[in-house]
């Protein structure tokens, strides 16, 4: 796939999404949400891809909606017709996906990171609400997740503040799975995904999709197929002899 704002490579059953546009901390603009999008079906598709991760080039994850679009732009069909696409696309994603967070994350760009599953993050980043200082609500399924992730009032809160927090804030707030030292971030990132990328990917999958059930009959119900599939796969099989062996 040709892309001219981000970067993807696969490794190790790792697919790597990297917003590329360090000159502008990864503000994103129209291409960059078209080519995201693009991306995330691709690696969907693709067998060899069974972890995703998205990251940031440079000094940044993300600095939010590239704020040189027009003024006059209507904001809500921009929404529906850029963002809301690959907002979907990594809602429903199978494929665990992880963001790698470090310098700076703001906006638009928090939301994409919150779609995630779990968040690696390097101990200096700063988390930025954003959206109140430029008199706009918080968007791209941000307070969906924001919802999600934390406590309420305590969400409004930041948002209604506009304020920028550290990690360790975005920790107890429940945006953080792994704070990490900023020298070890990309290794233990690398890590995090390739060890959850060796594992059984019917199970992973299965487990995300158990997580995401609608009602505790709905679980039930799927975790009966999901188990008969794990149960059928060679790595189960193999797990069980080697433990009657012992
Ligand atoms: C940028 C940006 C940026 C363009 C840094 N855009 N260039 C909104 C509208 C419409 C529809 C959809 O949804 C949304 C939702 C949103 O995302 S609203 C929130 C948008 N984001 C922000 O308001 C954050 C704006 N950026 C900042 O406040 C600062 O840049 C932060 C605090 C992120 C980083 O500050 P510094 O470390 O001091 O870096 P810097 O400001 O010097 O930025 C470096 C360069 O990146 C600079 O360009 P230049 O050519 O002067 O070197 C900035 O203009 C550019 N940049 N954010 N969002």
């Amino acid at each position: 796939m040709e892309v001219e704002t981000i970067q993807l490579t696969t490794h190790n059953g790792v697919g790597w999404l990297k917003l590329n546009r360090p000159e502008k901390l990864n503000a994103l603009n129209e291409t960059l949400l078209r080519e995201m999008k693009t991306a995330i079906d691709t690696f969907e598709q693709d067998d060899a891809v069974r972890v995703i991760v998205l990251v940031g080039e440079g000094r940044a994850f993300s600095s939010g909606q590239d704020l040189t679009i027009e003024s006059d732009a209507d904001y809500g069909e921009y929404l529906e017709d850029v963002y809301h696409p690959l907002v979907r696309a990594l809602f429903s994603s199978r494929k665990p996906l992880i963001a790698g967070i470090h310098g700076v994350v703001a906006g638009a760009g928090l939301s994409l990171a919150l779609a995630a599953d779990v968040r690696i993050v390097a101990k200096s980043t700063k988390f930025s609400s954003a959206f109140i200082k430029i008199g706009l609500v918080a968007d791209a399924g941000g307070p969906y997740h924001l919802r999600r992730l934390m406590r309420d009032d305590l969400a409004l809160d930041w948002l209604w503040s506009g304020s920028t927090i550290d990690s360790e804030a975005a920790r107890s707030f429940g945006l953080v799975t792994e704070l990490v030292e900023d020298a070890m971030y990309t290794e233990r990132l690398t890590s995090y995904a390739e060890t959850l990328a060796a594992k059984s990917p019917v199970a992973v999958q299965g487990m995300k999709a158990l997580m995401r059930a609608a009602s505790f009959e709905d679980g039930l119900n799927e975790e009966i197929e999901w188990q008969r599939k794990c149960g059928d796969t060679d790595v189960h099989r193999q797990a069980m002899q080697a433990f009657l062996m012992k």
